[in-house]
């Protein structure tokens, strides 16, 4: 899609504080992210990603000062290993990951890696193995990292309780229009409540290890080429869980169907793209998880799949403030997918934990 001068120009000033000056052949939008600006851009017959952070959602401070701590880190960590774990971030002529645009916005220039591409609905099993493996080994890397090193860039970010009460809050003060549209999804929302107690109980005991996680681990967050998935969107690297971890990638790896999908009936877990997943995040990790978070991988799933819905139902109550939408009801459309999917996890309980416990 075409840009506007005013972005060109923005785009344009950021460049030159990384030596590129008059040289942008074409800057064009690119991708289906929910949250940042991403455009494709062409600079001396090289292809980039230059993205500008939202910096109404994210705090940019926390977020610039992780990147700093992430790629000093990825970098050795790759050279190391001699492998390629994400595309590089470029650094300015200053040394830095982001620069700021006039209105206080980091933004940044990532390799665009040469015919890649991204999926928001996974083709194959093999496409959801590869993924999860991406994600895995990606998280060996952040197992070497340390939690205090790391700031929130999004505070309570998978914090399910935090979520409900966002909720409740949309239920009192969002618009009463849409609230009478959202009826039924409001319905659900309410019926599924007790996935909230028990997975903060079990957040509670503490018993589950902190670790750094990569913590927005859908599919369209990993590139593909021929040969390679890399994982990208690393805003919400921070202190987390790898039970949501794994609870995203079941979330947006097994549907057949996009997460704005109005068919219900052919929402499904696929249990084959279920299996490809477990073989391809759980073998790479299967030393380094806790007891306890192996006890809890279907449960964070439970819960990061109702939570998203509660997310999605909230911003559509309180007039789409958060998340990017193409049309008025996108945001009530997402979030009753998002039940359908957890529907089908609930039905086919049995049968998902006999896959997990064989690659546990
Ligand atoms: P958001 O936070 O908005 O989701 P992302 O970092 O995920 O931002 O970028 C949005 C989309 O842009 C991705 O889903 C992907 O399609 C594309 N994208 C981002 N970075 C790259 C990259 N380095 N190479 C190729 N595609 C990319
Ligand atoms: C957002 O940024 P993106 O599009 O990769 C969101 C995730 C949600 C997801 C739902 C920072 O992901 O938490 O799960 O949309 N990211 C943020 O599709 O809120
Ligand atoms: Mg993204």
């Amino acid at each position: 899609m075409e840009i506007k001068v005013s972005d060109y120009h923005s785009i344009q000033q950021i460049l030159s504080k990384y030596g590129y000056e008059d040289s942008i052949g074409s800057i064009q939008t690119y991708g289906s992210g929910h949250i940042n600006d991403t455009y494709l851009i062409e600079v001396l017959d090289n292809q980039y990603i230059f993205q500008r952070v939202n910096k109404n959602i994210f705090n940019a401070e926390a977020l610039t000062s992780n990147y700093e701590v992430l790629y000093e880190a990825l970098e050795g960590y790759q050279k190391k290993h001699q492998l390629v774990l994400s595309p590089r971030c470029f650094q300015s002529q200053q040394h830095n990951y982001h620069e700021q645009d006039k209105h206080g916005s980091p933004c940044r220039l990532l390799d665009f890696v040469n015919k890649s591409t991204t999926y928001d609905i996974s083709p194959s099993a093999e496409v959801s193995h590869k993924a999860a493996q991406a994600f895995g080994r990606f998280q060996v890397f952040l197992n070497t990292m340390t939690t205090t090193e790391f700031q929130e860039t999004i505070a309570n970010f998978h914090d399910p309780m935090a979520r409900f009460k966002e909720f409740q809050r949309a239920l009192l003060h969002g618009d009463s229009e849409r609230k009478a549209k959202a009826e039924d999804t409001i319905r659900l929302a309410s019926s599924h409540a007790s996935i909230i107690s028990e997975i903060s109980n079990v957040m509670q005991q503490g018993v589950l290890p902190k670790r750094i996680t990569h913590n927005d681990t859908k599919l369209n967050n990993v590139v593909f080429t021929d040969t390679d998935a890399w994982v990208i969107d690393l805003d919400t690297v921070m202190p987390g869980s790898i039970i949501f971890d794994f609870g995203d990638m079941v979330r947006t790896f097994t549907s057949p169907e996009a997460e704005d999908s109005s068919d219900l009936a052919a929402i499904q877990l696929r249990l084959d793209h279920f299996e490809a997943l477990c073989r391809g995040y759980l073998k790479p990790l299967k030393n380094e998880l806790h007891p306890m978070e192996v006890k809890h991988l279907l449960l964070g799933t439970k819960s990061v799949i109702y939570v998203q819905a509660l997310r999605f139902l909230s911003d559509y109550l309180m007039g789409d403030t958060y998340y990017k939408t193409q049309y008025p009801s996108h945001n009530l459309t997402r979030s009753a997918s998002q039940f359908k999917l957890l529907n089908d996890l609930i039905l086919n309980k049995n049968e998902i934990r006999n896959i997990l416990n064989s690659y546990v």
